[in-house]
């Protein structure tokens, strides 16, 4: 199928995708995969999944494509941090386009296990870069980067301008993986370019991620189980934007004729907190808050009962206080805007979330 004309977009640096590619995305099993492989098998395109090594029958979320599409599929399976495999591969297959979306992606993990997220998101990275450049140096790159890598909200909302201080082992590999990608595209003339992306959930978010944990936690006491929410920060505010959304950003930002970074944002900032509060709603409960602090609690006001509390246990040591982004460079050279408020985000997840409850 071939892509929109973009009205935004100057001609000269957008080429309309009318042959099928063959496209290479690794950690295709993650929420972000889904996404784009469908969009990508929708298009025509031949689509290669990497797949982390050792868990042979997982395909990750990738299972909710169906049959039919997950026939078109080719899956390959191994470690993104070993040279040599990723060598063979770009070798072997000489990818039109890479999408690299494999990486470590819990902030709370990497505070925890900062040496495996950097080998998995920095040696990762370098490995693949470094593939093209020797051996494939035609394919496009594509990074996955995030707005972790900008650190706290200051003043104005955060845009490809805003310098950049990751406070979280996460968000320094981010802020390498851009500027490496800059540094290959600079210095060796390959398509690379990162697509920067603020928080962005859906239903196939994983639990380590405190919109799922919400999500869940919600659609089991409306469902009358005994469930108390337990959360860190919950006056943490976030830009939470749709996968959905996002992963047609990305693929816009791939069918430039020239590289370039781009921020994809809503722009709308939000708390833990309120995030709570309208999953809650949508689910037909009302939670009455009181108290401050650790001891700060919500009840349900109907029954009484306590339904969230405060563990400091998820607290974090440097959490990020807010992010906030400014995507109008998106909008203005790509026509991209998001178009599923958090409303509608809650919507997907939790609908997802009790159906899978009643199968
Ligand atoms: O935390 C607070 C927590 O883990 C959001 C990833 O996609 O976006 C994501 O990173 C906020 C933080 O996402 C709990 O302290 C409170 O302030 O859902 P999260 P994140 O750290 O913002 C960026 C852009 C990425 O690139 C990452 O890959 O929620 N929070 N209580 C909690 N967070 C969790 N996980 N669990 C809690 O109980």
């Amino acid at each position: 199928m071939p892509r929109k004309p973009l009205p935004g977009v100057a001609s000269d640096n957008y080429s309309i995708h009318s042959l099928s590619k063959k496209v290479l995305i690794t950690g295709a099993g993650g929420q972000d995969g889904y996404f784009l492989v469908k969009l990508l098998l929708q298009r025509g395109d031949t689509v290669h999944g990497l797949l982390r090594e050792g868990s042979e029958n997982e395909i990750g979320s990738l299972k909710y494509l169906g049959e039919a599409a997950l026939a078109r599929i080719s899956i390959h399976r191994g470690n993104i941090t070993e040279k040599w495999f990723i060598d063979e591969l770009i070798q072997r297959e000489l990818f039109d386009q890479v999408f690299h979306l494999a990486a470590q992606s819990s902030v709370a993990h990497s505070i925890e296990h900062p040496r495996a997220t950097i080998d998995t998101n920095v040696l990762g990275l370098t490995n693949i870069a470094t593939s093209i450049r020797d051996r494939s140096p035609k394919t496009k790159l594509l990074f996955t980067g995030s707005s972790e890598m900008f650190g706290n909200l200051t003043d104005g909302k955060q845009s490809e301008h805003t310098p950049r201080h990751p406070q979280s082992p996460y968000g320094l590999t981010k802020d390498f993986g851009f500027q490496l990608i800059n540094a290959y595209r600079n210095h060796y003339g390959l398509w690379a370019a990162t697509a920067i992306l603020f928080n962005h959930e859906s239903e196939f978010r994983g639990e380590q991620f405190v919109t799922k944990k919400i999500i869940q936690s919600v659609a089991r006491i409306a469902d009358g189980r005994d469930e108390v929410l337990s959360l860190g920060n919950i006056y943490a505010e976030r830009d939470w934007g749709y996968a959905g959304d996002y992963m047609e950003g990305v693929l816009d930002v791939m069918a430039l004729k020239r590289p370039d970074d781009f921020v994809f944002a809503t722009g709308q900032l939000h708390s833990v907190k309120d995030f709570v509060n309208l999953a809650f709603k949508h689910a037909g409960i009302k939670p009455e808050w009181n108290g401050e602090g650790l001891d700060e609690i919500a009840r349900d006001r109907s029954s009484g009962k306590v339904i969230v509390k405060i563990d400091e246990r998820f607290y974090r040591p440097g959490d990020i206080k807010g992010t906030c982004g400014d995507a109008s460079k998106a909008k203005q050279v790509l026509a991209w805007q998001a178009h599923t408020d958090l409303n509608g985000i809650i919507e997907h997840m939790l609908r997802h979330e009790q159906g899978l409850a009643t199968n």
